[in-house]
């Protein structure tokens, strides 16, 4: 298992390197350049400099998060060929320069999406919330634009101004579209990506939906453990993986998470994991908790021993994290409740490898 911390780029994020290399057992990053546009090439000028940067600081980077599948795809346009070309070519790019997992989503529009970043728990900290029924009474241009109110002005994943611009475009796109259809569109897409995967040696790992079901009526595939069937049985390849993220399979209660890292990683096909904590509040209501597991509803124990049990090869990551002791920035992506969940799963890992 090699744990580590996602890292926006000097430009992008307040968090130096130099902070994610002291915080004790983090072997590396897992990168991204949010600042590339979905469906562009990801060149060797923005790679190499970037791995470099990371290297310097003593720090790996074998994974890259988000290397965004362009809408046209996912909607099964006829430019989708000409995406899925250059999503090959970033893929080729990256692996010279030592990527072997890409994490990526398939959602449509939109990332992960709460309806507060910043809720005030009593004990003074904050956290990324979710409240269906506040979310009932809005549209998908409320919740952009309070989304981006409440930002301050960090660009957030899945949240970029050029996808953002064509949103009114996009949902009506999609109005209509069944599940089945996405997921055609999705196999049309790893048909198109795995033989590149299979040859320059890069794993992929889907991120499931965040939360975990369907937004304003346009379709969701990746949010249940027979969705995740569907997806590695699509192209049947080592390299047609997943990133397990506890935190969103688990805003669904239904979802047994710890029998998905068992049963997918017997199965060969988890290359990464995101292990947070989530509280639930009622249907489709919850908060991002700390990650001890008496801190909210998952049992952070059970899931570490089965990514150490069935797949402890995997890249980790911590994830989220609330805002605690004061600081300010990204939402979800603070540098001290990161820096603990590293220090609790890293002793979940070593009781748990001690006792085996
Ligand atoms: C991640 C997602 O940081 C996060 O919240 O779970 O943004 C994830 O990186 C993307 O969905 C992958 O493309
Ligand atoms: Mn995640």
């Amino acid at each position: 298992m090699k744990m580590t911390f996602r890292w926006y780029g000097a430009d992008y994020d307040p968090i130096p390197l130099q902070y994610i290399k002291q915080i004790p057992g983090t072997s590396g990053i897992m990168g991204a350049m949010d600042w590339i546009p979905a469906g562009e090439v990801w060149s060797e000028d923005e790679i190499a400099p970037y791995i470099k940067q990371v290297n310097e600081a003593g720090l790996e980077c074998e994974v890259i998060e988000s290397v965004n599948v362009h809408e046209d795809i996912k909607l099964g346009r006829p430019t989708r060929d000409r995406y899925i070309e250059n999503y090959c070519a970033s893929l080729e790019n990256l692996a010279k320069h030592g990527i072997k997992v890409v994490i990526y989503n398939f959602m449509p529009v939109f990332d992960w999406l709460r309806t507060e970043l910043y809720h005030e728990n009593p004990d003074g900290s904050t956290c990324l919330y979710y409240d269906d029924a506040v979310l009932q009474g809005m549209t998908p241009q409320d919740i952009v634009a309070k989304t981006a109110d409440e930002s301050a002005g960090f660009m957030l994943p899945g949240w970029e101004p050029e996808r953002l611009a064509q949103l009114d475009e996009f949902m009506d796109a999609y109005q209509g579209m069944s599940p089945d259809e996405l997921r055609d569109n999705y196999r049309y897409f790893l048909e198109g990506i795995i033989p590149t995967c299979e040859k320059v040696g890069i794993r992929m790992a889907v991120h499931p939906d965040d939360p975990a079901w369907p937004l304003f009526g346009i379709p969701r595939i990746c949010n249940s453990r027979d969705d995740l069937d569907k997806i590695v049985s699509m192209v049947d390849s080592p390299a047609n993986a997943l990133c397990v993220c506890s935190g969103s399979l688990g805003s669904n209660p239904a979802n047994d998470v710890p029998a998905i890292y068992r049963e997918f990683g017997e199965r060969g096909r988890v290359a990464a994991a995101h292990v947070r904590n989530v509280r639930y509040l009622g249907e489709k209501h919850f908060q991002e908790a700390a990650h001890l597991s008496s801190d909210g509803s998952l049992d952070m124990h059970a899931i570490m021993k089965a990514i150490h049990d069935y797949c402890p090869d995997v890249y980790v990551r911590p994830d989220h994290g609330r805002m605690i002791w004061g600081e300010t920035g990204r939402a979800g992506y603070p540098l001290y409740d990161r820096a603990l969940g590293i220090a609790y799963l890293n002793g979940l890992w070593e009781a748990i490898d001690k006792q085996a």
